[in-house]
């Protein structure tokens, strides 16, 4: 793995799951101070520095973090498991928004429909290839398109992150369709 991969690896893992792995301690927004980041790099006897965050944060593939405009802080866009109120804002979706997962969930999914499990919100995308992409990382994708706009008519929420990933609570199994 390459030290960027690791670091964004790393990064992901205390920013959105364990900040006391780190010692970090997180705003109620998902903020960390970036000089806390680099003590608990140097904790692990990393030489990664100020310019290496940065990097990762301005290459990251998925636009997974951002930074303050001072640089003093850092926080994950999205896919947190610890609470954290990101305040993305509400928005009004297209008709259609794809989800990619493999097929030994489809029977649950198609029964309960699909939920955050570990995270705060189901992820969806605007595009196909984005949804194989998260579905391929567990195996073979099947690709689910979901009737946004008609959930969104019926009352329930949406929003929209940083990086373009549409946000909900829940997706219920009439408003999923296989690709
Ligand atoms: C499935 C990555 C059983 C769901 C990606 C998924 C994404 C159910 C898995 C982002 C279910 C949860 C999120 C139900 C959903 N029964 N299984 N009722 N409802 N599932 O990782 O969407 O690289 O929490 O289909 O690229 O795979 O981390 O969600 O397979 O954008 O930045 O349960 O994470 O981005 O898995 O991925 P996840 P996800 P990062």
């Amino acid at each position: 793995m390459s030290g960027d991969r690791h670091l964004s690896k790393l990064l992901s893992f205390w920013l959105r799951h364990k900040p006391e792995a780190g010692k970090l301690s997180v705003d109620p927004t998902g903020w960390v101070e970036v000089e806390d980041v680099l003590a608990a790099l140097a904790a692990q006897g990393s030489a990664a520095g100020r310019g290496d965050i940065e990097r990762v944060v301005a290459q990251s593939d998925k636009n997974r973090f951002e930074q303050s405009p001072d640089g003093r802080l850092i926080r994950a866009r999205q896919g947190h498991s610890i609470p954290v109120d990101l305040d993305w804002p509400v928005a009004e979706p297209p008709e259609f928004l794809f989800h990619g997962t493999v097929d030994r969930f489809l029977d649950a999914i198609m029964a309960e429909g699909l939920r955050p499990m570990g995270r705060h919100h189901v992820h969806l995308s605007v595009d196909l290839a984005t949804a194989n992409a998260v579905g391929s990382r567990r195996g073979r994708p099947v690709v689910l398109q979901v009737a946004a706009a008609r959930l969104f008519a019926s009352g329930q929420a949406f929003r929209l992150s940083g990086n373009g990933v549409w946000l909900t609570e829940h997706v219920p199994p009439g408003y999923l369709a296989r690709l």
